[in-house]
């Protein structure tokens, strides 16, 4: 066995708080990088040594060359096994279900999620835990002191194996299993779905479009919808995984899903349309003609989550990351069910999940997700849609007016700035916060204002508090702007400003978002003195 000094001293880590690192790729695949933070997560989670492990990512560029490298480094660690997708793909929820079915010690996902791929774009990699889910706050702790102080790491100096097919290989003494990254999951989303009604659906003449943006869910969407529930060929469009994912942002959204979107708002658009990320976990909805935030369809989700035979028994609670609007509680006041607020990122829901409080967890960019996983699970959200617009025999656009009817709508958008220098992004957050106190009682954008604070999240299960989890002001007439910084950008900062305002049951649910938020813009404009800061006001992106 080969032990590897690194040349370089202590190694940036990754933002701590994360439960991954995301880089440009040039500087993942610069000698030692990737290595460096694999070490380091073995020695976060106290050794490898006769451990068992699932591996694999969404298929771009560098995911093959650090599958190899990652094996190498498992073996020489000590590590028992490791389930590796076939051609190193797997889906974040895939890696997620093979943990917990398997019963592993954990799993590593390759992917910088709905980042750019390529050379000259970005690469990830997230460490998952035992449970299925993102390592936890304890864990991303470790593993980014052990990034800081990190002096060496263990690796074999063995040639690549061959994970073009399916069967198993060992890496010195480490056995490699290598198994078809679609089987299991399918088999977990029949035990969810009906999958008969569904294909019934389908039988009956309902057309659906979904886009897969050239990412890991191509293989998983063709083999469901096509070819188990006999969407006709051709539904599922942009089906194979690229490196560059043909040039495009594997981001699910009207921004960057747009043709979809032309599509689903054009005289021939199909009945139903949906996209995923980079790596599967996220998932965009749409119907004809009408977009479905992803904070309303968690909301549509929970209402009728029971017309699937994975649900009938109803949900324990419903929980929501913190900027995701509150069209969630509505239901879930409704229902008489718990609700659960947490800090932006899937590993806070693990917990709640583990503990049986809730059955459904939603995020606004576009994750949402149920205690089958423990990650957000683009493609299972597709399914459940599906399933309930099986059942209820309805469009997108008759069920959102519905639920709009029955528990009012909430406006949504965020708005995101990005490459701010990270200066100025820290000048406008200080500022803001520093004033925090005083706004209650004042006024801004022609709104009263009710309150404001900064987020901390209390952990109801293992009692631990994450503080500085975003800016928060509410105002009279039931709205809400929230303002954070991201932790997944690789280019300066990304001012994330959230905006929302509810219109009660028989207020106008028919005005356009921006029209809708427009006094919430102007004030978090005027209250953050954004031109002065950033230089601008005008945002990169809306979603
Ligand atoms: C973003 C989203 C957040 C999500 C995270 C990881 O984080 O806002 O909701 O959990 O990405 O998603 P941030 O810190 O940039 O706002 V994924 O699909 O990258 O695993
Ligand atoms: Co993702």
């Amino acid at each position: 066995m080969d032990i590897q000094t690194i040349s370089k001293g202590p190694f940036e880590g990754q933002k701590p708080g994360t439960s991954g690192l995301r880089k440009k790729t040039r500087v993942f695949m610069e000698p030692g990088y990737l290595e460096c933070f694999v070490q380091a997560t073995f020695n976060a989670i106290g050794g490898a040594e006769g451990k068992t492990f699932v591996m694999g990512g969404d298929g771009r560029y560098f995911n093959r060359p650090a599958i190899q490298t990652m094996l190498r480094m498992a073996a020489a660690n000590g590590a028992a096994k490791v389930i590796v997708g076939q051609g190193g793909l797997l889906s974040t929820p895939a890696v997620s279900n093979l943990i917990r079915q398997r019963s592993t010690d954990g799993g590593f996902v390759l992917s910088a999620s709905h980042n750019p791929g390529g050379i000259d774009a970005d690469f990830g990699v997230k460490y998952n835990v035992a449970n299925g889910g993102p390592a936890p706050e304890n864990i991303t702790q470790a593993m980014f002191e052990q990034t800081q102080s990190i002096a060496a790491y263990y690796t074999l100096d063995t040639a690549d194996i061959d994970l073009s097919a399916v069967g198993t290989a060992t890496v010195g003494p480490m056995t490699v299993e290598i198994v078809d990254p679609v089987t299991d999951y399918q088999a977990l989303m029949e035990t969810l779905f009906d999958f008969g009604k569904i294909r019934a659906l389908f039988e009956g003449g309902f057309t659906m479009r979904f886009d897969a943006m050239h990412a890991v869910t191509g293989p998983y969407a063709t083999a469901i919808l096509e070819e188990t529930l006999g969407a006709p060929a051709g539904t599922v469009i942009n089906a194979v995984p690229s490196e560059d994912f043909g040039k495009g942002h594997p981001d699910p959204n009207p921004v960057w899903a747009k043709t979809l979107m032309d599509e689903m708002m054009s005289d021939t658009a199909p009945d139903f349309g949906a996209a995923s990320d980079g790596d599967g976990d996220r998932n965009m909805i749409v119907g004809r003609g009408i977009y479905v935030t992803p904070s309303d369809s968690l909301a549509v989700l929970a209402a009728n989550a029971q017309l699937a035979p994975g649900y009938t028994g109803g949900l324990s609670g419903v929980a929501r990351s913190m900027p995701t609007s509150a069209a969630a509680d509505k239901v879930a006041e409704h229902l008489g069910l718990a609700a659960f607020e947490t800090p932006t990122g899937w590993k806070f829901f693990g917990n709640l999940l583990d503990a049986g409080k809730v059955t459904l967890c939603g995020e606004e960019s576009a994750g949402t997700g149920s205690d089958h996983v423990r990650e957000k699970d683009g493609l299972w959200a597709v399914l459940l849609w599906l399933n309930v617009l099986a059942e209820r025999d309805q469009s997108v656009a008759e069920i959102l007016t519905d639920h709009w009817g029955r528990y009012g709508r909430n406006y949504y958008s965020r708005h995101d700035y990005e490459a701010v220098p990270t200066e100025a992004a820290n000048a406008l957050m200080d500022g803001l916060r520093g004033r925090l106190d005083a706004l209650a009682g004042t006024a801004a954008g022609g709104l009263d204002i009710t309150g404001a604070d900064e987020f901390s999240y209390h952990d109801p299960v293992d009692g631990s508090v994450s503080h500085n989890q975003g800016l928060r002001i509410w105002f009279a007439g039931e709205a809400r702007a929230v303002l954070r910084l991201s932790g997944t950008g690789t280019e300066g900062a990304t001012l994330r400003v959230y905006l929302e305002q509810y219109a009660a049951p028989g207020a106008d649910h028919g005005l356009s978002p921006d029209v809708a938020l427009e006094k919430v813009r102007d004030a978090v404009v005027e209250l953050t003195e954004m031109q002065a800061h950033i230089g601008r006001t005008e945002p990169d992106v809306k979603t």
